[in-house]
């Protein structure tokens, strides 16, 4: 039969034109400048996105950018601590070049950073919550941002006009509703936006809203191996830390325990507390209601450790505080998932979401009683590491896992390069736009460089830099030590076992110091900075909080 002379069925017709067009239209948003929004949570660990590892939470809402994208199961980050990490991120540099190697001094605004190459480039930008830089973000059309580390309950934020208010409120509702209003109120629909969405939870000290905290003191978590961690194989920097759960985290401050309580029981070991006890929300700021939805669930808190504490032994002492931390921290998670969950439905139901990237990721990784700790700062992997997953439907696949080693130095020539803008040359990152496209064989980068700088300072973390590759990791510890760590990644994943100065390692150990001394060449960094950057510290020095200075 000859089929072209079989008359076309109309309904044929339609579904070709409708097939031209659709793939017009998915044309035409691929050569489109993107929308970008730009998640990133304060603290927030790997190990607490259920996309990542699913023993502690569910967390559906982020995982959502995961099914919908990419999840970057090895991104890490140049120094593990808040103002570094975003200086880092906005500038698209390490920081011994940036500067900011603490979370003290200001950073230094005369620095280009990516907002304002967006803003110069014909994009709307803004920016919500965190930032913690001691001055106010450049290149942003619209910032609300909270002063330092923020408030939990009430919090105040800074305006473009310069003024400081206060809004009624549970800080990651607010920090969402400030952003939904501006994609509702604000946005100029004749442009491309850059929206910056930044939470402060689950930051220290870890308060949930009050339905949460009821909710999450019900539930047991299962312990991380290393809780119980002696710190045997390790050098000094990880036996004079102080961010041990048992012997540093505050019993008022952290566990909510009533400092009137705790007057009263003396518990054992004794911890240094901060002065103003339940230090951050618990405090004036709160209203009589409030406090009336907080009391109760704080009597059970406190009426379980004053029957309980003096029974425990050690151990269980660990445990319980472990148990307490989790709640709170996990509670404070499921707000800020429910929340990424608000803004990925305004996408959805406004026919955002297919020409927005989405990128969801956090300031660092932190400790979830891995090695008996809470905080971050390390070369470790839980602090090392951070979470990165990204969608942008059309040009990322759903549901794919990369492997390669990316860090938040990355970020700002990725997000140029999708929106079609040049990056400065001087930028030391590379764009991750390859792995987004799945053109897996254009990324080379096989190790990649860390330096933490706060010390002597709150936690007590030693000065280190290190190399670090799929296999493994060097670290060199310095200021008041002169010690190096070499971790077998894949034999010894819990890192536990320093094998430096072993005779089966050094020709890894070889091989990977020249590596090293490559990479501190390649981005400008060298032992007369470490002492640069020393000596600053020592003349801005950072008072310690258990001098009882928050
Ligand atoms: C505060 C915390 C510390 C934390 C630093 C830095 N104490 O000092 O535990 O390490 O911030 O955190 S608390 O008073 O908030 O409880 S960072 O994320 O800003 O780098
Ligand atoms: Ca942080």
């Amino acid at each position: 039969m000859n089929l072209f002379k079989r008359p076309i069925s109309p309904l044929i017709v339609v579904l070709f034109f409708t097939f031209c067009k659709e793939h017009k239209e998915v044309e035409t948003r691929k050569n489109e400048r993107p929308n970008i929004l730009f998640i990133m949570s304060d603290d927030h660990a790997y190990q607490a996105i259920s996309a990542y590892q699913n023993h502690l939470i569910e967390t559906p809402n982020i995982d959502r950018i995961a099914k919908e994208g990419i999840l970057f199961a090895n991104a890490c980050v140049t120094n593990s601590i808040c103002a570094p990490s975003r200086a880092t991120i906005l500038t698209g540099k390490h920081t011994h070049i940036n500067g900011k190697t603490d979370n003290a001094r200001p950073f230094d605004t005369t620095q280009v950073t990516f907002p304002e190459l967006f803003q110069k480039a014909g994009y709307q930008t803004a920016m919500f919550g965190k930032l913690h830089f001691g001055n106010n973000p450049k290149g942003v059309d619209d910032f609300m941002i909270l002063p330092g580390q923020g408030n939990y309950i009430n919090p105040d934020f800074i305006t473009k006009n310069g003024d400081t208010i206060r809004i009624e409120g549970y800080v990651t509702d607010v920090i969402t509703d400030l952003t939904l209003d501006w994609m509702e109120k604000k946005r100029d629909t004749s442009k491309p936006f850059m929206l910056m969405y930044l939470h402060k939870a689950p930051h220290r000290p870890w308060w949930p809203r009050p339905d949460k905290f009821e909710e999450f003191i019900e539930k047991q978590f299962p312990e991380p191996e290393t809780l119980f961690d002696d710190y045997e194989n390790r050098g000094a920097a990880a036996k004079t830390a102080e961010m041990n759960l048992l012997t540093h985290m505050m019993y008022n401050h952290d566990s909510k325990i009533r400092p009137e309580l705790t007057k009263k029981m003396q518990p054992e070991p004794f911890v240094p507390e901060y002065k103003n006890g339940f230090h951050g929300p618990y405090s004036e700021r709160l209203t009589n209601a409030q406090k009336a939805a907080y009391e109760p669930i704080l009597d059970r808190i406190n009426a379980d450790f004053e029957e309980n504490w003096p029974k425990m032994n050690k151990r269980e002492k660990m445990q319980w505080k472990y148990q307490r931390y989790m709640q709170d921290y996990l509670a404070c998670i499921s707000s800020v998932d429910d929340n990424v969950g608000r803004v990925l439905d305004y996408l959805d139901e406004n026919r955002l979401s297919e020409n927005t990237l989405v990128i969801y990721t956090s300031d660092q990784g932190f400790y979830l009683g891995e090695h008996g700790w809470f905080d971050k700062r390390f070369i470790y992997n839980e602090s090392f590491k951070t979470p990165l997953l990204v969608k942008w439907p059309n040009r990322i696949q759903p549901g794919i896992t990369n492997e390669e080693m990316v860090q938040n130095l990355d970020f700002a020539q990725t997000l140029l390069e999708a929106a079609q803008i040049a990056a400065p040359e001087d930028m030391q990152g590379e764009s991750l736009l390859p792995l987004l496209t799945s053109n897996e064989g254009l990324w080379e980068r096989d190790a990649v460089y860390y330096h933490y700088y706060e010390y002597p300072a709150v936690h007590q973390v030693k000065r280190h830099y290190g190399i670090v590759t799929k296999e493994y990791k060097l670290a060199h510890f310095y200021y008041d030590v002169d010690e190096w760590e070499l971790y077998d990644r894949k034999k010894d994943p819990l890192e536990i076992n320093n094998v430096y100065g072993k005779p089966e390692y050094e020709e890894i150990t070889a091989l990977l110091k020249t590596k090293l001394e490559g990479l501190r060449t390649q981005y400008g960094d060298s032992d007369e900075l470490n002492q640069h950057y020393i000596d600053i510290h020592l003349e801005n020095q950072i008072d310690s909080p258990l001098k009882g200075k928050p």
